[in-house]
């Protein structure tokens, strides 16, 4: 008998892409809540299975193991029905490639948008000394810069600039790639559309579904509905309570205005009206 234990948080979206995959291969699991808020990331415990205080970690049978990307590779080695990766060597390249942008690129600037406008509230409320230290608990650099950044400045860091600017990249790569099929790569779905789509979800979780259906990006709206459907959803993301989703929107329209002004000096961006 199998046994499969997620360590995740309902609202991280790399924990999120670990939880579709499983739903996809409805693997049954247990699940384990690491509370990111209240820092349980950082615990002696947690840190033991996860050197680097982030979540997923998924431990089976006994084998711990840590990367979100990695744990979906794992899963299709061990579990390979249904498949989630093509099997034609070049295409599993390009699904690859697909997700290491996503990781590297894309999901450092989708943190960046969710800490600045949904996130800086609550580490504003923190008792100054209890900020600093959950900041320095962090051990990677990158991460530590940018949550700093999005709990001093919030939308006004450069940097928030940049994240905007990033994931309308992404949502344009996934336009164009969508003209070769229904997925992200081809005919099926992949670990690319596995690890996307938590990042477009938080958009519009943003309230920013505008990007989303803006004129242009058609086929990219129909494959974000076509991924709603699926049973996956309704397991993880869609699962989401509906009270925090729509606090996120409220906060992400109060928003709007300034982001749209702070960002209208940035050529060739939607947001600045300028285009
Ligand atoms: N590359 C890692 C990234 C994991 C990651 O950044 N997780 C975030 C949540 S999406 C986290 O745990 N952050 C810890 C924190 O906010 O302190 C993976 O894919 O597993």
């Amino acid at each position: 008998m199998t046994a499969l234990r997620l360590h995740h948080s309902v609202f991280s979206a790399s924990s999120q892409k670990v939880g579709l995959a499983l739903a996809e291969k409805r693997l049954a699991h247990d699940s384990v809540t690491v509370d990111l808020q209240a820092g349980e990331q950082h615990s002696p415990a947690y840190r033991a299975l996860n050197p680097r205080g982030v979540v997923p970690t998924l431990v089976h049978d006994g084998a711990v193991l840590v990367e979100s990307a990695a744990i979906l590779e794992y899963l299709d080695d061990v579990f390979p029905e249904p498949a989630l990766r093509p099997s034609d060597p070049v295409a599993r390249q390009r699904m690859r490639a697909w997700v290491r942008r996503l990781d590297d690129v894309h999901h450092p600037a989708n943190g960046m948008m969710h800490y600045a406008i949904l996130g800086r509230p609550a580490l504003l409320a923190m008792p100054p000394e209890r900020l600093e230290a959950m900041l320095q608990a962090m051990p990677n650099r990158r991460d530590r810069a940018l949550r700093t950044a999005a709990a001093r400045q919030g939308i006004e860091a450069p940097e928030f600039a940049d994240a905007v600017r990033t994931q309308e990249e992404m949502l344009d790569a996934m336009e164009a790639a969508l003209a070769n099929g229904p997925f992200l790569i081809g005919d099926n779905i992949s670990h690319a559309d596995l690890v996307a789509l938590p990042y477009v979800a938080r958009l519009e979780q943003m309230g920013l579904s505008a990007l989303i259906e803006a004129a242009g990006r058609e086929r990219l709206a129909g494959w974000y509905a076509g991924m709603k459907a699926r049973p996956s959803w309704g397991a993880t993301i869609g699962a989401l309570p509906r009270q925090v989703v729509e606090h996120w929107q409220s906060l992400g329209r109060q928003a709007w205005a300034d982001i749209a002004r702070h960002l209208a000096d940035h050529r060739g961006s939607r947001f600045g009206g300028s285009n």
